[in-house]
This record gives C-alpha cells, sequence and structure tokens, in this order.
C-alpha cells in the first residue's frame, strides 16, 4: 500500500526516466536499434530497477497510464535519433485493457515517430489471458506499421503454435540459454533450432543478455541476426546513449 501511494506520487511528480540498450547487427556489429527500460528515481533511495516496481504497476494497474508515458517518451526522445529502430515493452495488464492500439498510435502521431521505428516487445504471459482479445490488439498495433517481438522467448510455457497464431516479427531468445554458450552444446543447439525455426516461418531472431566476446562468436555463427547485452552496451541514460551516437557518427 505504502509502495502503491509512493508509485502514484511518483508519477505526478515525474519521478520516471527511460535509459536505453543497444541492439546490435550479428556480424557487423553496428547498432540497429535501443530498447526503452524504465527507472524510478526516486529523491532517497536513487535510482531503482523495474523489477522492484513494474510487479505492482502491474497488479495495481498503474502500468496502464505508465505505459503509456513510456510510449510517449520514447518515441518523442527517440525521434532525433536517425533511423534507430526503438523497441519498447508492454505488459499483459495492457493488453487487458481496451485502446492499448490507440495509445500506440497516439504516441507516434504526438511525436511524429515512423512507425516502422518502432517495436513492441511482449512476453507470452499476454498469451495466457483472452488470447482473442490479445490477438486483436497485436493485429491492430501491427497495421500501424509497428513490429512486434516475443520476447523472453523459451522460459515459459512457449508453445510453437503461438509463433504461427500470433504477427510476430522477431524472437528473442531468453538470456538463460545465452549464459549457457560456450560451456554446454545443448545451448548452441537450443539457438540453432530456434534460428531454423525463425527463418522457415520468416521471423527474425535476436539473443539477449550477452556478456562475452565468445557468446557473441556462437551466435553469430548460430547465425543470430541480432545480439544485445552488457558486451555491447549498458542501459544508458539519453544524455549517454547521444554522447555514444555522435561518437560513432
Ligand atoms: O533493465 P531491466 O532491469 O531494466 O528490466 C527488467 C524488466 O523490466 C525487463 O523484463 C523489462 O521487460 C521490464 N521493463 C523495463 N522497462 C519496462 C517498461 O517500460 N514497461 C514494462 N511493462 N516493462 C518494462
Ligand atoms: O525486457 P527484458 O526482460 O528482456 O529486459 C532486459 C533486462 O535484461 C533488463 O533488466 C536489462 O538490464 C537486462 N540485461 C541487459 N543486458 C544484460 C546482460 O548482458 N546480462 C544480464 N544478466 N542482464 C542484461
Ligand atoms: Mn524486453
Ligand atoms: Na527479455
Amino acid at each position: 500500500k505504502l509502495l502503491e501511494r509512493q508509485l502514484r506520487h511518483a508519477m505526478i511528480e515525474g519521478q520516471f526516466e527511460l535509459y536505453y540498450q543497444p541492439q546490435v547487427e550479428a556480424g557487423s556489429w553496428r547498432i540497429l536499434g535501443v530498447e526503452a527500460l524504465i527507472r524510478w528515481r526516486h529523491p532517497e533511495r536513487g535510482l531503482i530497477m523495474p523489477s522492484e516496481f513494474v510487479p505492482l504497476a502491474e497488479e495495481t494497474g498503474l502500468i496502464v497510464p505508465l505505459g503509456e508515458w513510456v510510449l510517449r517518451t520514447a518515441c518523442k526522445q527517440a525521434q532525433p535519433w536517425g533511423d534507430l529502430r526503438l523497441a519498447v515493452n508492454l505488459s499483459a495488464t495492457q493488453f487487458r485493457q481496451p485502446g492499448l492500439e490507440d495509445a500506440v498510435a497516439r504516441a507516434l502521431a504526438e511525436s511524429g515517430f515512423d512507425p516502422q521505428r518502432l517495436e513492441v516487445e511482449v512476453t507470452e504471459t499476454i498469451l495466457l489471458q483472452d488470447i482473442e482479445a490479445s490477438l486483436d490488439a497485436l493485429r491492430k498495433i501491427k497495421r500501424l506499421g509497428v513490429r512486434i517481438a516475443m520476447d523472453d522467448f523459451g522460459t515459459g510455457y512457449s508453445s510453437l503454435s503461438y509463433l504461427r497464431t500470433f504477427p510476430f516479427d522477431k524472437i528473442k531468445i531468453d538470456r538463460s540459454f545465452v549464459h549457457d554458450l560456450g560451456q554446454t552444446e545443448e545451448a548452441s543447439a537450443i539457438v540453432r533450432a530456434v534460428v531454423q525455426l525463425g527463418r522457415s516461418l520468416g521471423i527474425r531472431t535476436s539473443a539477449e543478455g550477452v556478456e562475452t566476446r565468445t557468446q557473441a562468436d556462437i551466435l553469430l555463427l548460430d547465425g543470430c541476426d541480432e545480439v544485445q547485452g552488457y558486451h555491447f552496451g549498458l542501459p544508458m541514460s539519453v544524455d549517454e546513449l547521444e554522447t555514444m551516437l555522435l561518437r560513432s557518427g
């Protein structure tokens, strides 16, 4: 209850910030885009990570207005970043609320952001609720020209049929598989299988949580299209990202 009150207060006071983590093309190691990740700049406690407040924001429904703030802010901030793509995380709770596609459309319109540059990341938890409603919302978002990525792939009950049913453009292989690359042959076999699956369905594959050069090299050999992780860049503030973009030309 206390945390919930603090969350509401934080929204009114504008204590939330977005950090951005690079998403990189395998092989060329060029930055293709960034993923927006929310942070809470608490006046006393400092920077608070999403694991400490996003679950409560989801339970209380606060994630709906907060998620709209994320969409609007990310589109506005990323607008001047050339043709960099922008990935934004959406919670299952946001799909339970009608009008998610309108919120996406408004964020795009307000900032004049090219819909082709936007990608929304969803986890399979959206599939555990009203599938028809989620599918309808995803289709409407896709009709705006926005891409859809399946986040944390392989962690839950991911049924292969969902890949056929839902209009995913990208699969993000969960970092638990990436962690074991170079240590177990099975991890690489799983990555290759997901890449093959993606290719036969026309879906790009990305790997999360890449922390070493060895992991990156194996992912390239296994055929992953994109990589993301501390090895290529931490989530960073707008200032840090813009400095990095200037340096890399
Ligand atoms: O860096 P990291 O600790 O930022 O993120 C932890 C988790 O919080 C990730 O699973 C991520 O998907 C989630 N998360 C980060 N930012 C957002 C956001 O803006 N909206 C939602 N719904 N989840 C987010
Ligand atoms: O939306 P998602 O759950 O994928 O959010 C990404 C999360 O992964 C964020 O918490 C981010 O800080 C974290 N992350 C990003 N790169 C790495 C990495 O290389 N290693 C680990 N362990 N976590 C990472
Ligand atoms: Mn994500
Ligand atoms: Na993820």
